[in-house]
């Protein structure tokens, strides 16, 4: 049972999962990142409530313009930090910032007591964040990046294709095209942390929750903590299945195209896109 509390709700949902993805072996030392764009009137009260005395700092420039995030709030991991540290020192793992300056800034308004900074991947977070709003309608807020060891271990083993890494995991295990029905787009390797890399997946992301990092990791969009868990864990499943049938020598039979069909039939309306590589 987890019996972690906090006076912040979201931090309160937050640690325990950026601890559990530790535990799955997701993210290593300070590798990974998240964030997760709050209901702006509920944590301003929450802020208000629980740290009366606290004041924005100044804004810091950020090197993407995100105009249509503008005063948007976020809870996001520092710069540095530790994921196994989220429950022990969640005030210096998470802070929470504001974007402004018409997008082209960020201020902090509470967190990161050690002096850390917004993760180096703050910017593809952010243009993850204008895109992902806009695609699901506002649906999604939470934007998860990690390192799954059988995910990553497929961009060795596979052509570095969407259709071709989307098609084996679907073809893995039932459940794949009903929680990952827009698939997972694949970015060849980049620097972490650059414009590059944020313009790259921004580009997927258009299509897709699940990008692939090549040789790097995931970079996943959902909605809270329970479905970006269970849609990154699903992929890592898959991910298993397939490289454990790759390291065996190959499929000998597959979940064909016509069942992929019958899932999309049966399940569609669990689905939150219209599966694209069925053909
Ligand atoms: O260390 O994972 O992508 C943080 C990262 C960079
Ligand atoms: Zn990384």
């Amino acid at each position: 049972m987890n019996s972690f509390t906090h006076p912040i709700s979201f931090v309160k949902e937050a640690a325990p999962l950026a601890h559990m993805c530790w535990s799955m072996g997701w993210n290593e030392a300070n590798g990974g990142n998240f964030s997760w764009r709050l209901p702006r009137d509920e944590i301003t009260a929450i802020l208000a409530r629980h740290y009366p005395d606290l004041a924005p700092a100044e804004p810091v420039a950020m090197p993407i313009d995100a105009p249509d995030l503008e005063g948007e709030i976020f809870l996001v991991t520092g710069s540095g930090q530790f994921f196994r540290h989220a429950l022990e020192k969640p005030n210096q793992v998470f802070g929470i910032v504001q974007t402004v300056q018409g997008g082209t800034a960020w201020r902090k308004l509470w967190g990161f007591s050690s002096g850390a900074q917004p993760t180096s991947e703050f910017a593809t977070h952010l243009a993850a964040h204008a895109i992902r709003k806009r695609v699901s309608g506002g649906r999604e807020r939470m934007i998860l990046h990690c390192h799954p060891p059988e995910f990553i271990a497929l961009s060795f083993l596979m052509p570095l294709e969407s259709r071709a890494l989307t098609r084996a995991l679907w073809e893995k295990m039932p459940e794949c095209i009903v929680i990952f029905p827009d698939g997972v787009r694949v970015v060849p390797l980049l620097l972490p942390g650059t414009v590059e890399i944020a313009e790259a997946s921004a580009a997927e992301l258009e299509r897709s929750r699940v990008i692939s990092w090549s040789h790097h990791g995931i970079f996943a969009s959902e909605e809270n903590p329970d479905k970006i868990f269970a849609l990154v864990e699903t992929v890592e499943k898959a991910s298993a299945i397939h490289r454990r049938v790759l390291s065996a020598g190959g499929a000998r039979q597959v979940i064909d195209t016509k069942m992929l069909c019958q899932l999309t039939e049966k399940f569609g309306a669990l689905m939150v896109a219209k599966p694209e590589f069925l053909d």
